[in-house]
């Protein structure tokens, strides 16, 4: 049983997963359905994100009975600010108390509800969604669900990113040093520990950004940043740097967001960036849910943005 107490040594971290050219999970090479209206329907009507995460199903929280029953409630269209078309994803450094308060109390309702759990098994297993091309565009689903879990009980909470390439943020955030939860999953229960290097060392893991960020092929980009990804996840240490329990840190969500980020700046910026990952046939499936790389190319078209 891999528990955070029983932790790694650094060689097997986020380095012990297959690259994507070996031959794919059994049973996963499905294709995606064609989406309602050729547009992606993030709304919890969204039969893909039901059977991703069949707690949204079946939960009756505050939030699904207003979404529910929102047609019927007068001047509904004026309920944007309670229900936003896009998840505004903050820098977590901006975050107000309450900001942060919603997020860690969102955080441990989905954990409450077995959703995280169920997350962070899937984690676990081989969806080769490391070391390759794959960690991006999956690991974009996979926030993806994890936020639209989070708006089960806090419609207004998206993703804060933690944002290391700023040089007053190259330490652990201060706000979530005391939050180490204990995450149930379907087959284990993590207790979060961290033990986090000096801000010296981290800035010495981020001074690789400028020159991911200024090259021009998706895998000249991903490749450096995929190293930066792991050495962060190292950095924070702990459960962080085992991949088998890492997301039952909140902080996971914070550094994922952050690459997140950097992947749509880099993707929006200078001509000749607007690559895609070159993934095809079941690499191009993120297993275990039916979304498929074409899915992840616009953030928007998922329900959020970053400011
Ligand atoms: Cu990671």
């Amino acid at each position: 049983m891999a528990t955070s107490k029983q932790r790694r040594t650094p060689d097997t971290k986020f380095t012990r997963e297959p690259q994507h050219k070996d031959s794919p999970k059994p049973g996963h090479g499905k294709p995606t359905e064609p989406d309602h209206n050729g547009k992606h329907d993030h709304s919890h009507g969204d039969e893909r994100l039901l059977r991703s995460l069949p707690t949204l199903a079946t939960s009756m929280t505050f939030a699904t009975m207003v979404r529910a029953n929102i047609r019927a409630i007068p001047n509904w269209r004026d309920l944007a600010w309670l229900f936003p078309v896009l998840c505004h994803r903050k820098d977590q450094a901006t975050l107000t108390d309450t900001e942060r308060s919603r997020f860690i109390c969102a955080f441990n309702m989905i954990e409450a509800d077995g959703t995280l759990g169920q997350l962070v098994d899937i984690h676990q297993d081989m969806h080769m969604q490391h070391t390759n091309a794959r960690l991006l565009p999956w690991h974009r689903i996979y926030l993806y669900l994890f936020e639209e879990a989070l708006h089960n009980y806090h419609p207004d909470v998206c993703i804060p990113y933690w944002d290391w390439t700023q040089p007053e943020q190259q330490h652990f955030p201060a706000w979530l040093a005391g939050v180490l939860p204990i995450v149930n999953t379907p087959t284990r229960t993590i207790s979060v520990v961290r033990s986090p290097g000096s801000d010296a060392q981290l800035a010495s893991i981020i001074a690789g950004v400028p020159t991911a960020m200024s090259r021009t092929t998706y895998d000249t980009f991903t490749s450096p940043i995929n190293g930066i990804h792991g050495s962060v996840h190292v950095w924070v240490g702990g459960t962080m740097s085992d991949a088998s329990v890492s997301p039952a840190d909140p902080v996971f969500w914070m550094h994922h967001a952050n690459l997140d980020r950097l992947w749509w700046q880099w993707y929006n910026g200078a001509p000749g960036n607007h690559q895609n990952p070159a993934l095809v046939g079941s690499e191009a499936l993120m297993d275990p849910w039916p979304y498929s790389e074409t899915d992840t190319r616009s953030i928007q078209t998922l329900g959020y943005t970053y400011v």
